[in-house]
């Protein structure tokens, strides 16, 4: 199967599994058993299902042959290359390819002016007017590579404006851009490229992200803090006939190998048909080929697996004309079975266990309620069972059992009461540890002491100090937590035996991922700030303001995610007492009221045992629905898209 194929897979299966949400969703809407919070977990968990971006980064110095893969591996359907790739500098600057569901075909490119500005690109992307756009036409080949081709676009500008972008300029070329004999450097035209094609692919997720050689990228913050970081996997590219020269290296240590996630990474060792001479045997160019992947892993310091030695000319080449011989011989196939065992899963396991544990809490509360629904139905059968014959002095007595009963029920509600205010304090206090305004403050404390810091160690300071404080916040709302927690226990404790409630203790929370992520994002950050401070002397203020909007809106993106999870938890964690308090009354209630009818008979023993078996009837059948609508969507997330060679003894092969 290929890349694409498995791809797709993924996508169906992913698909099957939001069929299966949405299906358990209207079953509670429909029979009234889920709540608003409940309904509001599932739409958000299908929202997030439905919004899941794999993202694959091609990084290498300038034609090693990036784009060429790309176009091998994502549209060789086309019959020709999309993306632009010849000898030269094509790609010019950080370019994504994706599909995002109503968009148009186009073309967006942001002026490299932008760099001047103190916003991230991500910040960016929100601001269309900063955008060139251009329409783009997906369905002739010639007019998508013509409109492609800009990203390569270049303009000339004086050294000192060249600088002033962020540029290295090196008179001799070697460790930056080359002036030419006027003093105009060339630079690219674009900052970053966002092409919207309505691809198969694309349309199913996949994010393609396409980087220019090292010295178009100069200093842009976004590649290293934020979009390499985040991608799932990333695809270092050398040359065959160049070897690993100084520039691949730095490529490799300030890009790659940045020691901050070593997942999903991979080494391709591309034009390996440049050894297919047509003198020497098939077998001495396989050995030829096995030296140089030695030899990489070894510069590297890379276990040897990681190293694909491919030919992405040949093997779109060999696609393009349905070849198959010289498909296998281009080796394209075994680096996208890599890939694909190298990414699906890993993000197959991420949605399965979020999804799992999603719908695993709300099935369950859902059953918690059907089951104590049955309960009370019986309870009530059984009453009525034991007032058969008796007069209406037992029909009394009953009567006032409940009354006993309710007033109990209402004493412990008292002491809910008051818990659920201290509830909503904590909430508060833990919202604001956490919250986004405390986020932006500290970001503001940051770039004031950035104005006022002269020196550089001044700047670094300040910045040392928004990871701490961000840092001591989440301390502070680990505690929060942990009083919430305990808090919560002791009344389900508490209900579940003086009221027999079903209660089971509440989940836990931690923001320990949160602030693993705060750290990795330090490390990224120190380790870049120390290489570009070295290179560059001038302007370091600016850079580091920018570098630091960068790590800001990264440290907001981390933010708003715990945000979320922290407001779920709290939401999950209350819901299950407020359910069952809520139907314990009503039961309380319905007795009593039966109870009443017979004593003023208004309404016959019988009639109302009738009506309560069929009721019973009715909450067992919808326990059995629920049961299977849980074992749907267990089902569903069952499958594997692609076999994983670590992990096969657990994983199903569906998709075959
Ligand atoms: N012989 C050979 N040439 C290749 C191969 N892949 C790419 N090239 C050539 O290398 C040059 C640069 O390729 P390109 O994809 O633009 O590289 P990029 O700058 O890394 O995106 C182009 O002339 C390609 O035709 C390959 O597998 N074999
Ligand atoms: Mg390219």
């Amino acid at each position: 199967m290929t890349l694409a194929e498995q791809f797709s897979a993924y996508s169906r299966w992913r698909g099957e599994t939001i069929e299966a949400i949405l299906r358990l969703r209207n079953w509670l809407n429909r029979n009234d058993v889920g709540d608003v919070q409940a309904d509001q977990r599932l739409q958000y968990l299908i929202e997030r299902l439905r919004a899941d971006k794999l993202t694959v980064a091609f990084v290498a110095e300038f034609s090693r042959g990036k784009s060429e893969l790309i176009n091998a591996i994502f549209f060789s359907e086309y019959g020709d290359r999309i993306l632009p790739s010849s000898a030269g500098r094509t790609t010019m600057c950080p370019t994504e390819l994706q599909w995002s569901p109503g968009a148009k075909p186009e073309l967006r490119l942001l002026p490299i002016g932008t760099r001047v500005r103190t916003e991230p690109v991500s910040e960016l992307k929100n601001m269309t007017e900063q955008w060139i756009v251009a329409p783009l036409e997906a369905d002739s080949v010639v007019r998508l590579q013509t409109a492609l081709a800009r990203v390569g676009e270049v303009t000339r500008v004086p050294e000192e404006e060249a600088v002033r972008l962020g540029f290295k300029i090196d008179p001799v070329g070697a460790d930056g851009l080359k002036p030419g004999n006027d003093g105009m450097v060339e630079i690219p035209s674009w900052r970053h490229a966002v092409i919207q094609l309505p691809h198969p692919l694309l349309e199913q997720g996949l994010v393609v992200l396409d980087t220019p050689g090292l010295n178009a990228i100069g200093a842009e913050p976004e590649l290293t803090l934020s979009l390499l970081p985040n991608a799932h996997a990333v695809l270092f590219i050398l040359a065959a006939d160049t070897g690993v020269t100084l520039s691949d290296m730095t490529v490799w240590r300030e890009y790659v190998n940045t020691g901050t996630r070593q997942k999903g990474r991979m080494v391709v060792l591309n034009k390996i048909d440049g050894l297919w001479d047509g003198l020497r045997d098939e077998e001495s160019i396989s050995a030829e080929i096995g030296r140089q992947v030695c030899s990489v892993a070894e510069t590297l310091d890379i276990d040897m697996k990681l190293v694909f030695p491919v030919s992405a000319q040949k093997g779109l080449v060999a696609r393009v004309n349905g070849d198959r011989e010289l498909l296998e011989k281009s080796r394209l196939p075994s680096l996208e079975r890599a890939l694909s065992e190298d990414l699906l899963p890993a993000s197959q396991e991420i949605v399965r266990d979020n999804t799992l544990g999603e719908t695993r809490d709300l099935i369950h509360q859902a059953e918690v309620l059907l089951q104590a629904r049955l309960e009370g139905v019986r309870e009530q059968l059984r009453e009525l069972a034991s007032l058969h014959g008796k007069n209406r002095g037992v029909v009394e007595y009953m009567m006032y059992k409940i009354r006993v009963e309710k007033d109990e029920f209402e004493q412990g509600l008292k002491k809910y009461y008051a818990v659920r205010s201290v509830f909503s304090g904590l909430s508060n206090q833990l919202l604001a540890h956490l919250g986004l305004d405390t986020l932006r403050a500290e970001t503001h404390k940051v770039r004031e002491a950035m104005t006022e810091a002269r020196f550089s160690s001044g700047l670094r300071e300040a910045m040392q100090d928004f990871f701490v404080r961000m840092r001591t916040n989440l301390g502070l709302a680990e505690s929060d937590i942990g009083e919430i927690y305990r808090m919560l226990d002791t009344m389900y404790k508490r209900f579940s035996i003086e009221h027999g409630l079903k209660l089971t203790a509440p989940e836990t929370f931690s923001t320990r991922n949160c602030e693993a992520e705060i750290n990795r994002l330090e490390n990224a950050f120190n380790r870049q700030i120390n290489t570009t401070l070295t290179l560059v002397t001038t302007e370091k203020g600016v850079l580091m303001q920018k570098f630091f909007e960068t790590v800001a809106a990264q440290a907001r993106r981390i933010f708003e995610v715990v945000n979320r999870d922290v407001e779920q938890w709290l939401r999950a964690v209350m819901a299950p007492l407020e359910i069952q308090v809520r139907e314990y009354q009503l039961q309380l209630k319905r007795r009593l009221e039966s109870a009443k009818r017979i004593h003023q008979a208004t309404d016959t023993l019988e009639n109302r045992v009738e009506e309560l078996k069929q009721s019973e009837l009715a909450s067992a059948a919808l326990i059995e629905e629920l049961a299977d609508l849980q074992s749907g969507i267990r089902r569903a997330l069952e499958g594997a898209v692609v076999k994983s060679e670590k992990n096969n003894n657990r994983r199903l092969v569906v998709v075959a």
